[in-house]
């Protein structure tokens, strides 16, 4: 189908939700016959991002970077959904000022940390609360939370199924019949 390209831009802690939630998302989309794709924080940084780390400075180069790839996506007509921690308000308006009017939303997966500490599915935050890994988001790194999302989840909230389909709603990405 032919419609034009955007960028929806998942931020949140890792362990949030965000990969899971954009991944039953695209699918649905890509069940529209929307052309859909997935540009992951993990999967960046073992190729092209593999080169940063997780100080400040990295983080915003990652983002960065991702924020151009994700350009490139967005003006050949894909709908790019985007999930990176992206802990910085700063990093995530820039890409919102390099795109065109309203497209770029930013989705703010706003799962407590506590939840996300206590699902943990890499056993990462075990590790950076025994000082194994350091600059861990929410522990020893910092997370700026979106002031003013174009839309906000909480998975403890919500399944994602459900989470799911009000993203859709939301953006009115249900085609008609
Ligand atoms: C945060 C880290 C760290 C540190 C490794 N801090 O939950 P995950 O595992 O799968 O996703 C996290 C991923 C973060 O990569 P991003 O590119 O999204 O980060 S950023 O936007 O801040 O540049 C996590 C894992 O990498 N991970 N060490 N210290 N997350």
């Amino acid at each position: 189908m032919t419609h034009t390209g955007a960028i929806f831009w998942f931020t949140g802690l890792s362990g949030s939700g965000k990969t899971t939630l954009a991944t039953a998302i695209a699918n649905l989309l890509q069940a529209q016959n929307y052309k859909v794709y997935l540009l992951d924080g993990d999967v960046l940084r073992t190729g092209l991002c593999s080169d940063l780390q997780f100080s400040d400075y990295d983080r915003t180069e990652n983002i960065r970077r991702a924020g151009e790839v994700a350009k490139l996506f967005m003006n050949e007509g894909y709908l790019v959904l985007c999930t990176f921690i992206s802990p910085f308000i700063s990093d995530r308006d820039i890409i919102r000022a390099n795109c065109p009017l309203d497209k770029f939303h930013e989705i703010y997966v706003s799962t407590p940390i506590e939840e996300c500490e206590r699902r943990d599915p890499k056993g990462l935050y075990a590790k950076a609360r025994q000082g194994i890994i350091a600059n861990f988001t929410g522990i020893d790194s910092p997370y700026e939370s979106a002031v003013k999302p174009d839309f906000e989840i909480d998975t403890t909230r919500l399944s994602i199924d459900e989470a799911s389909i009000k993203f859709i709603n939301h953006f009115e990405l249900i085609v008609a019949d």
